[in-house]
């Protein structure tokens, strides 16, 4: 059945999208508001909501009798025919401007209502020659904002952050795989490789027949349609995302697999290897070039072996020395996440996070982990309620009177702002007085190269620093990284023993793979954390041992996958 497959996600989408457009069509506010808090009530919900009856929905406060059965609908037909009537009276481009940052439902209802506006050019041409700001309630303001918005879009393109194209995938997957239980069907391209960001998502199904297709375009996220063939379909879904669905043979599937993974470069560089021995690669197998008999294609494993290669992890598939270290039988031993034993970078209710001590040390606890710093912000981040040096060690004895009562090791930490000077925002006395000591760059990104360098590099060299947190200070899709010489930043921090952190919020992912690969060479020791600030946030370090592993690093490589006294013996502080 159809909606077996539907996850809350997809069913919190549609109830959303409703939502969305009863407002372009300035329908009761009291409906348009109901309907929304349903979408992030189900989108929150612990439980798969497509499993339970009405009675059980209307359980759940905000839920009542009229949005249990839409409910129902959802999960028993894949979609609820108000939605289907909704979306008929607008053009589906519609969808593509209340994706624009800072433009909601009510902004492209006056659009589409005054001025006919439907797609993404057509407001840029009302934006630039004046129709819009002579609208009422919009103003320059609102246009300046509006452009800035179509520019961004332009610039990142379609690019997505890699655990958002995951997600995306995910879902998708469950629900092809629903329609084809005995089949194998799994995410290639970018995704796979776990690139910081992915262009489209690249699915590969292999062991069914060619319904499938049609299952793919009739997935209830589906806003377009951009292609529908027997072996290859593209859709765009809800999010953005290009979806492309390729269907091959089994005896290909080896080969595909390893096609449709990439990266480009490394195909090539593959290919080029082959015909080094008479062979020849494409995705439907590996042949001899004499009589195109087959060599191998059914699984991955078999066009590397008789290429003379050991199989080469997706993550390293980039041609950045991998084919040698293959061909040697010299691959590493990437790092996984379960070799995770400690988070030394996270926020509590002290400064930005939403969750205290106690709950954050919970969350660890549950997650496996065996040790935690708690690292709440220094006082030049005003606006996160930055600790000044009192409230510092305040926090501190906190912390340190929680260690051990919750089945985690807890260490009174800090992430101090580098001011723009290098100095830190914090006395020696008191960052001496912790158990560790994070230094990140919060403020004066503007500084030139030189400027930037100096002052990291003066606070690696503060003797009571032990990590620098997100060196480079990049918001993926958002904000370049600051001008800084990195490797000047990597051996400073060699020579003074001061770890690197790979920070694993989706959007940072700072150190990025190459860097962080060059600091390992460089002897720097690296910490993978969460910088999260809420218990759930705990998880994202599963991105970060991604972006470790595109870095070519070991558990060994990483401080935090060692026991709570070796990790501890191993910071600055305690060196010497
Ligand atoms: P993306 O989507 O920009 O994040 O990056 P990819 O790597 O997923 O690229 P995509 O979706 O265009 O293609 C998927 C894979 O197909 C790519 O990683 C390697 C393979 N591929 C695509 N075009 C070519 C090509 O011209 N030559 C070779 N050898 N392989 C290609
Ligand atoms: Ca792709
Ligand atoms: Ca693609
Ligand atoms: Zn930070």
């Amino acid at each position: 059945m159809k909606g077996c497959a539907l996850d809350n996600v997809a069913i919190a989408h549609i109830l959303g999208e409703i939502a969305d457009l009863l407002e372009i069509k300035s329908e009761n506010p009291f409906k348009i508001r109901a309907y929304r808090n349903a979408a992030d009530i189900i989108a929150n919900h612990p439980h798969h909501v497509a499993s339970l009856d009405a009675t059980g929905l209307q359980e759940i406060p905000g839920i009542g009798k009229d949005l249990a059965a839409r409910i129902r609908e959802i999960a028993e037909t894949g979609d609820a025919r108000f939605h289907q009537e909704l979306l008929a009276e607008f053009p589906p481009t519609i969808l593509d401007l209340l994706r624009l940052q800072g433009v909601g439902p009510k902004t492209v209802a006056t659009l589409y209502r005054e001025l006919g506006v439907k797609t993404l050019e057509e407001l840029e041409r009302a934006a630039t020659d004046g129709r819009v700001r002579a609208l009422k309630g919009m103003g320059p303001k609102k246009e300046a904002l509006i452009l800035k918005a179509i520019e961004e879009r332009r610039q990142h393109g379609s690019r997505h952050l890699l655990p958002d194209a995951h997600d995306a995938a995910t879902a998708c997957v469950a629900y092809l795989r629903g329609h084809a239980p005995a089949a194998q069907i799994e995410a290639v391209g970018s995704l796979r490789r776990g690139q910081e960001t992915c262009g489209d998502i690249d699915i590969l199904a292999t062991g069914v027949d060619r319904s499938l297709m049609q299952h793919f375009v009739e997935y209830p996220l589906v806003e377009r349609i951009l292609g529908q063939g027997d072996t290859k379909s593209s859709v765009r879904i809800w999010g953005g995302f290009q979806v492309d669905l390729r269907i091959v043979a089994p005896e290909s599937r080896g080969a595909a697999m390893q096609y449709f993974t990439g990266s480009k470069a490394h195909n090539i560089a593959l290919r080029d290897r082959a015909m080094a021995l008479d062979l020849k690669l494409n995705e439907y197998g590996l042949f001899r070039l004499a009589d195109d008999t087959p060599v191998a294609g059914p699984s991955e494993e078999g066009i590397y072996e008789a290429l003379g290669l050991a199989w080469v992890p997706p993550e390293l598939r980039e041609d950045r020395g991998e084919f040698d270290a293959a061909a040697a039988r010299r691959l590493p031993q990437l790092i996984e996440p379960g070799d995770l034993r400690g988070d030394l970078h996270m926020h509590t209710t002290a400064t930005d996070g939403r969750h205290s001590i106690v709950e954050m040390a919970q969350a660890a606890q549950a997650r496996g982990l065996e040790y935690i710093a708690i690292t709440d912000h220094s006082k030049a981040l005003a606006m996160a309620n930055g600790l000044d040096e009192s409230r510092a060690l305040a926090h501190a004895a906190r912390v340190r009177a929680e260690d051990g009562q919750h089945g985690v090791r807890l260490l009174a930490g800090i992430e101090c702002d580098i001011l723009a000077d290098g100095s830190m925002d914090l006395a020696d006395d008191c960052l001496a007085a912790l158990d560790l000591v994070i230094a990140s760059v919060h403020s004066a990104f503007h500084l030139d190269r030189q400027q930037m360098t100096d002052r990291i590099i003066r606070a690696i060299a503060h003797p009571h620093v032990d990590v620098i947190g997100h060196a480079t200070g990049r918001l993926l899709l958002r904000r370049a990284p600051f001008a800084v010489d990195i490797e000047a930043v990597i051996d400073a921090a060699a020579r003074h023993h001061v770890a690197l952190e790979i920070n694993s919020q989706t959007d940072r992912l700072d150190l990025n793979d190459t860097h962080a690969r060059l600091a390992r060479d460089r002897g720097v020791r690296i910490i993978i954390s969460s910088d999260a600030h809420s218990q759930n946030a705990l998880a994202v370090t599963r991105w970060g041992v991604v972006q470790a592993r595109r870095a070519w690093l070991t558990a060994g490589d990483i401080l935090n996958t060692r026991p709570f006294d070796d990790f501890r013996s191993q910071l600055r502080r305690n060196q010497r």
